[in-house]
């Protein structure tokens, strides 16, 4: 993914004529769209290409399963025109290798998410995010995924991974984080989305964003 505006929406509408409606009018502010499980279990794993023809399209299914089954499930992804995807990392490093292999055979990216944003991530998930974001590391994912809500966390993981690997920091907006505070701490580009759709105008409020990332 090229780094030109540091900002991907997430499209968690559930409707695909929404989705194409706000995708037209941000495109020209977001380096990729994410699409996650709202939008495809309502309208299908064809929104992928219908949005592809706006910007990148990340897939975050957050894939966790053993590695025959993520190969599958990432196959099916990228074939549908997906141009990276989101996968879990506790699941150990033969998932994840998996996970790799297919998107090497797509030119694709594969980002590991090392840490989740909401409160409760603190509770199960921080304390093994660094082993995760090494391991990231060691078999050569795109990037991970690290919370906007902790600064300090991304900073941190950021050490861990070196400048070699993305950073792409969900939490900004509607969960608390604050784009430039995210950015100083090292991440490469910010997710964001109801801030977004929900907006009255997506397209301002996605420009006054990357006004604010300032890159
Ligand atoms: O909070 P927002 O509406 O800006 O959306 C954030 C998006 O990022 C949403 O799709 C959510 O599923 C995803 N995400 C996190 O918020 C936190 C994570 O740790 C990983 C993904």
């Amino acid at each position: 993914m090229e780094r030109n505006t540091g900002l991907i929406v997430a499209m968690d509408v559930t409707r695909m004529d929404c989705a194409v409606e706000i995708a037209g009018e941000v495109a020209e502010c977001v380096d990729a769209i994410k699409v996650g499980y709202p939008l495809v279990l309502s309208e299908g794993l064809s929104v992928l290409s219908r949005l592809a023809d706006y910007a990148p399209v990340i897939a975050d299914f957050k894939v966790a399963d053993i590695p025959n089954t993520d190969e599958l499930i990432c196959e099916q992804v990228f074939k549908a025109g997906a141009s990276g995807v989101i996968v879990h990392g506790f699941t150990g490093e033969d998932s994840l290798k998996a996970c790799i292999g297919v998107a090497r055979r797509y030119d694709g990216d594969i980002y590991v998410v090392s840490e989740m944003s909401h409160p409760g991530g603190a509770r199960y998930f921080q304390p093994i995010a660094d082993e995760i974001a090494s391991m990231a590391y060691e078999f050569g994912a795109t990037g991970i995924v690290a919370p906007a809500t902790r600064p300090e966390r991304v900073k941190h993981l950021r050490s861990i991974i070196g400048d070699g690997l993305s950073i792409i920091s969900p939490g900004v907006g509607a969960q608390g984080g604050k784009a430039s505070d995210v950015i100083a701490a090292g991440a490469n580009w910010i997710i964001v989305g109801r801030s977004i759709y929900n907006s009255e105008n997506p397209k301002e409020t996605a420009m006054e964003l990357v006004t604010g990332i300032g890159i």
